[in-house]
């Protein structure tokens, strides 16, 4: 089994002292920047844009993980794609032709990923396995941080880990939202390959980044 990766989710990062954090996430050798991108329709807020990506993007080798919160994916897809060979993730009810947008992401160089709404169930994105090398398993509803993971999304893990296996398929599992201290084990139980960490883990509150980045790291190593 490979290891288990970390994307630090930036919507949770000190905006106000971003230069310091990511010099603590590049010495803590993060594997991945989550970057939450959304348009107030498909989901009700707003956080990180392209301009923050491409900044990020020139300042840092850390691999971008862009999840992909909007209508009308397709339209923005050539317009992340850019930044260094990210994983793109999008929420296939957000597209009228999933598959499309999955190649889409492939033509445009970045790495195709399905996000799961709590919702949408894992047969639903079943024909759309092929064309992904990611699948983002939300344990909250999609659009804030600092919320409540939904125990039934634990099978939904369980189910999607026994399906990539049994397809013999090189897809890898992540998992966003409420990834706590106290859930990490048993998501990593489940299939979880990859973590978002945010508000409940490295970023949470009162505490110092790199002493959290050091104890996740140690939590599953
Ligand atoms: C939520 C978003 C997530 C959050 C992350 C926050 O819509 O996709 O990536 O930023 O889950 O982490 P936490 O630990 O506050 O749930
Ligand atoms: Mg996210």
């Amino acid at each position: 089994m490979s290891r288990i990766e970390i994307a630090a989710s930036l919507m949770c990062a000190d905006y106000l002292n971003l230069e310091a954090q990511i010099q603590v996430l590049e010495a803590g050798g993060i594997d991945y920047l989550h970057i939450d991108i959304m348009d107030g329709h498909y989901v009700p807020n707003f956080t990180l844009g392209p301009d923050f990506c491409r900044r990020l993007a020139e300042r840092t080798n850390i691999p971008l993980d862009i999840h992909l919160m909007i209508e009308n994916p397709d339209a923005y897809i050539p317009i992340f794609a850019v930044f260094g060979n990210p994983a793109l993730y999008i929420h296939p009810e957000t597209s009228c032709h999933p598959l499309r947008s999955l190649q889409l992401i492939h033509k445009c160089g970045a790495r195709p990923g399905i996000a799961l709404d709590p919702a949408m169930s894992v047969e639903t994105v079943r024909p759309l396995l092929p064309y992904a090398e990611v699948v983002c398993v939300m344990m909250v509803n999609p659009g804030f941080a600092g919320q409540e993971l939904i125990p039934t999304m634990i099978d939904k893990i369980v189910y999607l880990s026994r399906l990539i296996t049994e397809e013999g398929r090189e897809i890898k599992i992540e998992v966003d939202g409420n990834v706590s201290w106290q859930n990490i084990p048993r998501l990593v139980e489940a299939g979880a390959q990859i973590l978002v960490a945010g508000s409940s883990s490295i970023f949470e509150k009162g505490s110092d980044l790199k002493t959290n980045i050091h104890r996740l790291y140690e939590l599953v190593g």
